[in-house]
């Protein structure tokens, strides 16, 4: 997969692939990252990118031509959706990574200071990606994490050890708790279902328990995915426990 990035700030998008799964991704040839820099394309001597606001207001907004240059320099080198970081935009999601999964080249656009000029947004920008509702300082961050989540889920990303199914929300639910050495671990044991070595009981018990984290901590997602017979058993179970646990304190 194909990542543009339009950034002020290339060497700190640049570190995504210099660590971790998406280093490797990237040493594997999975992923390409390429970077393009507004700056370079200002001809003033001050090589300025950004203006006062129309209309007076705190901050600055990027000005269009040099942003507008660079992502049609991207475009006409590696043409793909162009998608723009901005807390206006869709909420990312793994289930919008997988729609996004089926380009095989994006241009993820930065801004910074207050956002970019309007006239970008409608002459160049396909769709707008939010990580979340809070203002960073800049797209970069939202750039990253979109190639990361996207990275995880190409085939070969992951080694074997690895599997995105495992992930959290793979399924619309929490992740199961995890656990590894020191078998005692300040007085707190490893369940004991983990140390059986009966993977269908080991599986049941991380299915409740992924189940029961759910609806204490993201109760809105089981409304949103229909459970099956057996999950709604083995919510039940872990709700009941959880009921009666609480009763003992
Ligand atoms: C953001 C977000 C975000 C807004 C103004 C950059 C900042 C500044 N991007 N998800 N939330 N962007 O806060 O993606 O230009």
């Amino acid at each position: 997969m194909q990542f543009d990035v339009v950034t002020l700030f290339p060497e700190l998008v640049d570190a995504v692939v210099r660590c971790g799964i998406t280093g490797r991704a990237a040493e594997r040839g999975l992923i390409s990252l390429e970077l393009w820099n507004p700056r370079d394309y200002a001809v003033d001597v001050h090589r300025t990118v950004d203006g006062r606001p129309y209309g007076g207001g705190p901050g600055m907004v990027m000005t269009g031509e040099c942003l507008l240059q660079a992502i049609r320099a991207a475009r006409q080198k590696n043409p793909g959706k162009v998608v723009y970081l901005s807390p206006q935009g869709l909420p990312l999601s793994q289930s919008l990574a997988h729609d996004l999964l089926i380009e095989n080249s994006l241009i993820l656009l930065c801004g910074r200071y207050e956002g970019i000029d309007e006239r970008v947004i409608k002459l160049e920008v396909d769709m707008e990606c939010s990580i979340g509702d809070y203002v960073l300082s800049g797209g970069e961050l939202g750039a990253m994490v979109l190639i990361d989540v996207l990275t995880r889920l190409l085939p070969g990303a992951l080694g074997h050890h690895e599997s995105a199914a495992q992930d959290s929300f793979f399924d619309g639910l929490l992740d199961c708790p995890h656990y590894t050495r020191p078998d005692i671990l300040e007085g707190y044991e490893v369940p004991m279902v983990l140390k059986s070595g009966n993977h269908a009981e080991i599986a049941r018990w991380r299915k409740k328990q992924a189940l029961g984290k759910t609806w204490r901590c993201r109760p809105e997602l089981l409304q949103a995915r229909q459970l099956t017979s057996s999950e709604r058993v083995l919510l039940d179970e872990y709700i009941n426990e959880f009921e009666s646990s609480k009763k003992l304190y």
